[in-house]
This record gives C-alpha cells, sequence and structure tokens, in this order.
C-alpha cells in the first residue's frame, strides 16, 4: 500500500509542485489539490499509516519533517518552520505527536 494507490499521481505531482520551494508548503492547500480531502475517513486512515513510517501509531515530528517524501521520494524535507506549523494545527491534544484521529480531523477540516 502506497500514497500513490490511493491518490491520482497527476493529483500528487500538482501538489507537490505548488509547495516546491522551501517554506511555502500549506497543508491545507496541499490536501486539497492531492485529492486527500475527497478521501474517506478509511482512505486517510490508510494514508496515516504510511506516513506513520516506524508504525508507532503516531506521526511524530522526524516522520512529519518527510511528510513529503511519503507522496514522492524525489520530494524535499518540510522545513523546521513548515514541520513545527503542520505539528501545532494537527496536534489537537498536545502531546507533540500526531494520532490517527487527529490526522483524519486535520485532513477534512
Ligand atoms: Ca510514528
Amino acid at each position: 500500500m502506497s500514497l500513490v494507490d490511493l491518490l491520482s499521481p497527476s493529483d500528487v505531482a500538482a501538489a507537490l509542485r505548488e509547495c516546491q520551494a522551501p517554506d511555502t508548503f500549506n497543508f491545507k492547500k496541499f490536501f486539497q489539490t492531492s485529492g486527500m480531502t475527497k478521501k474517506s475517513a478509511g482512505q486517510v486512515k490508510d494514508a496515516f499509516l504510511v506516513i506513520d513510517n516506524d508504525q508507532s501509531g503516531f506521526i511524530e515530528e522526524h516522520e512529519l519533517k518527510f511528510f513529503l517524501q511519503r507522496f514522492d521520494p524525489s520530494a524535499r524535507e518540510l522545513t523546521c518552520s513548515e514541520t513545527r506549523e503542520f505539528m501545532a494545527a494537527a496536534d489537537h491534544d498536545r502531546d507533540g505527536k500526531i494520532g490517527a484521529e487527529e490526522f483524519q480531523e486535520l485532513v477534512h477540516s
């Protein structure tokens, strides 16, 4: 299971193009352009499982940094401020990591 099976490759490419330059990543725009917002809760959970690379059940900051690379291995890393902002927007219970429900809420917000 990979994110490319879940989403359309051309939508993913378009979403990655929009945030090619450092510090231009906007998660709302990314989820929209990549087609994630149109996926069901179950499909978003599947995407979560891919992004949770070490299968800890949470997306931690060190995984969030490589968020774009889960969509395309040649994509850039998120900058520190992008990672922090993304985490702050998703981490509702402030435990420093993103759970599956928090991720799904963020995608569908
Ligand atoms: Ca993890």
